[in-house]
C-alpha cells in the first residue's frame, strides 16, 4: 500500500518543482538563522537567491561531520530552543556524537515518513509491529515507533536486549512486522532455536532492517531463517533518522528516497564533483522541509548509486542501491578496496558457516593483513581438524577470488563472536595501536 498516494507517485516534474520551491525556501532560512551556513555562503560569494534551478545546488558548499562535530551540540540548530521538542544524537563510536534537534513539525515530517516507510514494507493498519530498534538517543526506536502509530498499526515498543522476554512476546502477542537490525535479527533467530521456537509458527510476514550494513545473500539467510520477506530501510540521523529511503516490498531492488523532503545527489568522494545517475559514489543529501536541523550538502559518506527507473510499485521517487558501506568503513588491504559486506556476502554462500564473523585487520611489516573470523555450525565444529582447514583454504580462496583480497580465515565455535543487540561492529582494527 502508498501511503501517500499524492506525493509518492507525483510526476517527475511537479516533483522538481516542489523540490525547488522548497529548497529556496530552506536556504534562505538557513543563511538567516545558522551562522556555519551564512559564512560558508559568504565565503563562496553567494547568496541564496542565486539558486534559480536544481542545478544551481552545485554551487553551495558541501557539509561534513566535522563541521557538525565544530558546532556542537547546538550550533547548527535554525530555531531558538523553546522550538525544539526533541534531542537525538549519534552514538559517537568515531568521534565527537552528533546531535540533531526537532521541531513539533519535523517530528511530525518524520512520522509520516516512516508511515510511508512501513507502509512501503509490507505493513497496514491492523499488523502489530515487534519493534526491537534501540529506544533512546538513537533514532531508530522512536523513529519506527511514531510512523506506526500514524500510520494506525499496533505498536510493540520493546527496544534491543532481553533477548528471551522477546521471543515470548513474539510467542505470545503475534507480531506480525519485525524491525531491528540485521545482525540484532540473527542473534532474535538462534535465541528463538535454542528455546525451541520455530519462526515458522510465529506470525511474521514482513521484517523492516537497517542502520548497517547486509549484503544480499544475508536478506536470503534472514528470510528463509525468519520465513519473512526482509526489506531494507536508510536513515540517518543527521538528516531526519530512519526513513528517508527504504525498498518497496514489491521489488526489494533499491532503495525509494522521499524527494519531497531530501534531495540526493552522488559525488566522486575525491574530486567532489556530481556524478550521473547509474555512477557509484558517495551519496549527499540536502533537507528541504527541517526546520530544526537542516542540512545543506551533507556529505553521508556512505557509497552507493542512484537509479531514475520506473519501479513496478508505482512510487515515482528514485532508488538508491542497497548501501555498501561507509567510505571510511572501507579497508584497503595491500592496494585491494573491501568492504565488509562483501565479505559478508562472501560467507553468506558457504552452507556450512554461520552468519556470524567478524574481522581483525592488522598491520605487519608494514602491510596490512586482514583476518576473518567465522563460526561454523555445530555439527562441523565436533568434526576433525582436517575438515575445518580444508573449508578455512576454499572461503580464504573464494574471498581472493570474488574480492581480489588475501585474507586468513579462522573458524571458530559457534556463538564465540560478540553479538550485537543494535549496530554489529564487524570490523576489528589495530592498526593505529
Ligand atoms: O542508523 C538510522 C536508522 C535507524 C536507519 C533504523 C534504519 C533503521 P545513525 O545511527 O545516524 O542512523 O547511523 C546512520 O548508518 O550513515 C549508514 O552508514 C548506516 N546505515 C543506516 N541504514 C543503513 C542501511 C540510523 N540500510 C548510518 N544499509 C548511515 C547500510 C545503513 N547502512
Amino acid at each position: 500500500m502508498i501511503f501517500n498516494i499524492e506525493y509518492e507517485t507525483m510526476p517527475r516534474e511537479a516533483l522538481e518543482a516542489i523540490q525547488l520551491r522548497r529548497l529556496q525556501v530552506t536556504l534562505e532560512r538557513a543563511y538567516a538563522t545558522v551562522p556555519f551556513y551564512r559564512q560558508k555562503f559568504e565565503e563562496k560569494g553567494i547568496v541564496p537567491s542565486d539558486v534559480r534551478c536544481l542545478d544551481d545546488l552545485n554551487e553551495i558548499p558541501f557539509t561534513t561531520k566535522q563541521d557538525l562535530r565544530d558546532n556542537y551540540p547546538f550550533g547548527m540548530f535554525a530555531v531558538p530552543m523553546d522550538n525544539i521538542v526533541r534531542i537525538h544524537a549519534s552514538s559517537g563510536t568515531t568521534g565527537q556524537p552528533t546531535v540533531v534537534g526537532y521541531t513539533a513539525r519535523d517530528i511530525n515530517t518524520w512520522a509520516e515518513l516512516m508511515a510511508r516507510s512501513l507502509s512501503a514494507g509490507g505493513a497496514s493498519r491492523g499488523d502489530i509491529i515487534h519493534n526491537a530498534y534501540g529506544y533512546g538517543l538513537f533514532t531508530g526506536g522512536l523513529g519506527v515507533h511514531y510512523g506506526a502509530e500514524k500510520l494506525g498499526a499496533s505498536i510493540i515498543p520493546v527496544s534491543g536486549g532481553n533477548t528471551k522476554r522477546q521471543i515470548i512476546i513474539m510467542k505470545d502477542f503475534g507480531p506480525t512486522i519485525l524491525t531491528a537490525t540485521p545482525s540484532y535479527t540473527l542473534h532474535l533467530a538462534e535465541v528463538a532455536g535454542e528455546m525451541g521456537v520455530s519462526f515458522k509458527d510465529l506470525n511474521f510476514k514482513f521484517g523492516i532492517f537497517g542502520a548497517e550494513p547486509w549484503s544480499e545473500n544475508m536478506r536470503q539467510e534472514i528470510e528463509n531463517k525468519l520465513n519473512l520477506i526482509a526489506v531494507d530501510i536508510y536513515g540517518l540521523s543527521e538528516v531526519i533518522g530512519p526513513g528517508v529511503s527504504i525498498e518497496c516490498h514489491e521489488a526489494k531492488n533499491g532503495l525509494h528516497i522521499f524527494e519531497d523532503h531530501f534531495i540526493p545527489e552522488i559525488i566522486d568522494p575525491v574530486t567532489k564533483k556530481v556524478l550521473p545517475y547509474g555512477e557509484t559514489g558517495e551519496l549527499v543529501f540536502t533537507s528541504i522541509t527541517k526546520e530544526a536541523f537542516p542540512v545543506i550538502r551533507y556529505r553521508t559518506r556512505d557509497i552507493t548509486s542512484l537509479n531514475t527507473d520506473p519501479c513496478i510499485c508505482g512510487r515515482t521517487h528514485l532508488r538508491m542501491k542497497r548501501v555498501s558501506g561507509r567510505s571510511d568503513d572501507m579497508l584497503i588491504i595491500r592496494g585491494v578496496n573491501v568492504f565488509p559486506s562483501q565479505i559478508e556476502s562472501v560467507l553468506m554462500q558457504i552452507d556450512e558457516v554461520e552468519p556470524h564473523y567478524q574481522l581483525t585487520v592488522d598491520r605487519v611489516d608494514n602491510l596490512d593483513t586482514l583476518t576473518v573470523q567465522v563460526e561454523v555450525n555445530e555439527n562441523l565444529f565436533s568434526d576433525e581438524v582436517k575438515t575445518l582447514q580444508r573449508l578455512e583454504q576454499k572461503i580464504s580462496k573464494d574471498i581472493k577470488e570474488y574480492l581480489g583480497v588475501s585474507a586468513a580465515v579462522k573458524l571458530v565455535e559457534p556463538k564465540t563472536i560478540a553479538r550485537s543487540e543494535g549496530k554489529a561492529v564487524r570490523v576489528v582494527d589495530n592498526r593505529d595501536i
